[in-house]
């Protein structure tokens, strides 16, 4: 995702923990206004254009090895690369979060990773490998040049909202927050927590991946990459994208929200 998106999930997330877990990672982050989680979301995509911060690019995506729209699906074994995978960092630095005789700066960025990498595998095309995840599907929306995955992370999301700002992000995450505990989402969110375990990362992210990559074969690439290359996706191709993304979005935070409570619970 996106700014937009990235703010929004951990905003969403802020509504729905518990004291004691916003407490615990205002304190990690230093930060004590109800913004905490939002202004370290996108923390992650700036680190990876350093030079110190190359080796987390990998981190943010796992490549299924899938042949959408035929089959879509995703193997630990077979899709996360020798540089590591968003699955493998989700664990990794959950894990440095909850470890408490490591040093505050080291735990202070694997909380900013563990917010940022919840909000990436949620993105269909970050747990997909063709076409280097859509990075190299050529196409336009509203007349601009841009490419697949870059529709997804950044100009559907902006053009649902209409605009990228934090209070843009808040925004939307109110919408969403509502949607869930009253609205379109509420007979389904109990049912977003099942299965997170956080004695077994691997096995929780993994679902997550296999949830959000499914819709590369329905929404993303119904009829193939020939259908959309080229395409202008500003019409019936955005349409049926904004559900998708409303709900991975929503997902995405109110999952963030029970896994940052259940690290809090195991630490304090
Ligand atoms: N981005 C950035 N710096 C750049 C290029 C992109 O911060 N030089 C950010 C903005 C994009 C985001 O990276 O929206 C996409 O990354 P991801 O989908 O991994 O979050
Ligand atoms: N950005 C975005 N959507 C846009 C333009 C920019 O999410 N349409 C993000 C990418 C950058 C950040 O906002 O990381 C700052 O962008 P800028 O330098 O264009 O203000
Ligand atoms: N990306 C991905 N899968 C890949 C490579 C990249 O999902 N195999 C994502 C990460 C960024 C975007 O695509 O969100 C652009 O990546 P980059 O800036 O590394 O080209
Ligand atoms: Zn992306
Ligand atoms: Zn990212």
């Amino acid at each position: 995702w996106g700014s937009l998106g990235h703010e929004t999930v951990a905003y969403v997330a802020s509504n729905f923990v518990a004291a004691g877990t916003q407490e615990l990672f205002q304190t990690l982050l230093y930060n004590e206004t109800s913004s905490y989680l939002a202004n370290v979301a996108t923390w992650a995509d700036s680190f990876r254009y350093t030079a110190a911060g190359r080796f987390s690019a990998p981190f943010h995506f796992i490549d299924a090895e899938d042949n959408p729209p035929t089959s879509c699906g995703v193997t630990y074994s077979r899709d996360c690369g020798e540089k590591g995978c968003v699955v493998g960092a989700i664990l990794n630095y959950t894990s440095q979060v909850m470890n408490t005789t490591l040093d505050s700066y080291t735990r202070n960025m694997a909380a900013k990773f563990v917010v940022h990498f919840l909000g990436d595998i949620h993105q269909p095309l970050h747990d997909e490998g063709l076409d280097v995840g859509g990075n190299t599907v050529l196409v336009t929306f509203g007349g601009v040049k841009t490419n697949l995955h870059h529709v997804w992370d950044t100009n559907m999301p902006e053009k649902l909202i209409g605009g990228y700002t934090l209070t843009d992000a808040e925004k939307w995450a109110e919408i969403l927050t509502t949607a869930i505990t009253s609205g379109i989402y509420q007979s389904l969110a109990a049912d977003w927590l099942d299965g997170i375990d956080l004695a077994d990362p691997v096995a929780t992210a993994l679902a997550w991946a296999e949830e959000a990559n499914a819709f590369v074969c329905t929404t993303v690439l119904p009829n193939g990459v020939d259908a959309i290359d080229g395409q202008e996706l500003d019409g019936d191709y955005y349409q049926a994208a904004i559900p998708v993304i409303q709900i991975q979005i929503a997902r995405a935070g109110y999952r963030l929200a029970r896994w940052l409570d259940l690290i809090a619970q195991a630490v304090n």
